[in-house]
């Protein structure tokens, strides 16, 4: 039903101008911008996520993704070669077709937009499946986009679980690009599926990611980056720094500092006032409850965290945890290889470049990570043999929604972002004419 309508739409929505596509974009984000307080709060109480992080974050950066997508689409440029006095090339680019975006719980507006903004901005329609923990901002999302007069069939919305609804939109002979984003397991299971079917996939997955912390870096500025890096979103954010690696001349200076703060200044409780949310489920708190079961097995240290919250009620019913930093364990210990996705954060002492050099680059995942030094050459030099998508010098999360993104590894398969998202969302053939 949703592809039959996406590809009946298609055969008009392709045929519209760049300003038309455009102007569509710019009245979703105005339209959202109305709606922001409200969507917000639906976001807060789908995920458990503090309001103003749902604010701040995941609903300013869907307004963004529509604003910026309906820019890019009126500034891209196509190729043009002239083979001596013999020929002229130039690319045409058409738009993929009918479009399958597949997204998780933890970002649900913010990932889902991403894929929606540039696939519709570039003359696709799409079927759209969010999580089935969290599909209410999807729903607001496609009511905007009936709200704004976007035509019938563009964008269609179906809900269901991943083996069944996810699993027939990958396997679809009329959904030639899929847009994944989730687990390293499930987008092996989707890149297998869609393998048969030469489709084009972008699959953005785990990480376990890392934060290096030189003795040369500023120190007040890489404890409260780390604290961030660390903890947003309660740990549920797959570019989340969840390995700590500090260099041994300030190790204990700086977990010390580190611990302080995490205590002192994350507070799980009622996600509209606090500022550390409750986790997705109950499930997923079982499984962070396993990994630091596992971390005191392995002989890991808890410095802070390793339980649930004493919270009044109703909040005593949430899935909160509290910040967990774990030290002690050996780097290739199942804390510090398998990916969390929570609260937890496992700390390691290191010499120097060599030695943490191995130790980043020693997981399955690469998707981001963060350095702290100030020495310019070293900024330079360890991202350019850091095996990972994206690396943040004495930043983290500091985003231009140009650049690529995307993981190596067990991370994922493709670029999204800037010029990378009109690669992805177009396919490009070359004419020749002869001169
Ligand atoms: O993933 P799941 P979750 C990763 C993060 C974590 C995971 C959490 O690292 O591992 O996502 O999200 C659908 N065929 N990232 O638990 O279970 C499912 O219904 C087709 C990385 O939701 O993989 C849901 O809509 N679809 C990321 C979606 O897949 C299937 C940022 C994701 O579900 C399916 C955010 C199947 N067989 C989270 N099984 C990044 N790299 O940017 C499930 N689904």
């Amino acid at each position: 039903m949703a592809v039959q309508a996406a590809k009946e739409a298609l055969k008009s929505w392709r045929l519209l101008s760049e300003d038309e596509r455009a102007t569509y974009m710019r009245k979703i984000a105005d339209r959202m911008t109305e709606r922001a307080d409200e969507i917000a709060l639906a976001e807060c109480l789908d995920c458990g996520k503090p309001l103003a992080l749902a604010k701040r974050m995941d609903i300013a950066r869907a307004i963004d993704n529509f604003n910026y997508f309906a820019a890019v689409v009126k500034t891209q440029h196509s190729e043009s070669h002239q083979t001596g006095q013999a020929a002229l090339n130039y690319s045409y680019r058409s738009p993929v077709g009918v479009c399958g975006l597949i997204t998780p719980w933890n970002l649900p507006l913010y990932l889902l937009t991403w894929k929606v903004a540039p696939a519709l901005a570039l003359g696709n329609t799409i079927v759209a499946k969010p999580s089935e923990l969290t599909p209410h901002t999807a729903i607001l999302l496609a009511e905007v986009c009936t709200e704004v007069g976007l035509p019938k069939g563009v964008f269609n919305l179906v809900h269901g679980t991943g083996p069944v609804v996810g699993n027939a939109m990958v396997a679809h002979p009329d959904v030639p690009l899929i847009s994944f984003t989730g687990g390293t397991a499930t987008g092996a299971m989707v890149g297998a599926t869609a393998a048969p079917y030469f489709k084009k996939v972008s699959l953005e997955l785990g990480g376990k990611s890392a934060t290096v912390v030189f003795d040369d870096c500023d120190f007040d500025r890489a404890v409260g980056e780390t604290v961030r890096s660390s903890f947003t979103n309660a740990g549920q954010v797959c570019l989340c720094g969840s390995r700590v690696f500090v260099q041994e001349s300030i190790y204990e200076k700086f977990v010390q500092a580190f611990v302080e703060k995490v205590t002192n200044e994350l507070k799980p409780g009622d996600p509209e006032k606090s500022n550390f949310g409750a986790l997705i489920s109950s499930g997923h708190r079982q499984k962070i409850e396993y990994y630091v079961d596992i971390a005191k097995k392995e002989g890991g240290r808890i410095l802070c965290g390793g339980k649930r919250p004493n919270l009044d009620a109703p909040f005593d019913m949430g899935y909160f945890y509290e910040p967990t930093i774990i030290d002690g364990l050996s780097v290739n210990s199942r804390c510090s290889q398998e990916e969390i996705f929570g609260p937890v954060v496992v700390v390691h002492p290191f010499k120097d470049e060599k030695e943490v050099m191995e130790y980043i680059n020693g997981t399955k995942y690469g998707l981001a990570g963060s350095l702290w030094t100030n020495d310019l050459n070293r900024a330079h030099r360890m991202p350019a043999a850091w095996e990972t998508g994206m690396v943040w010098v004495n930043c983290w999360l500091l985003r231009d929604l140009r650049v690529p993104f995307g993981g190596v590894k067990h991370s994922g398969v493709g670029r999204e972002g800037g010029n990378h998202a009109i690669d992805f969302w177009t396919e490009v053939k070359n004419v020749c004419i002869k001169l």
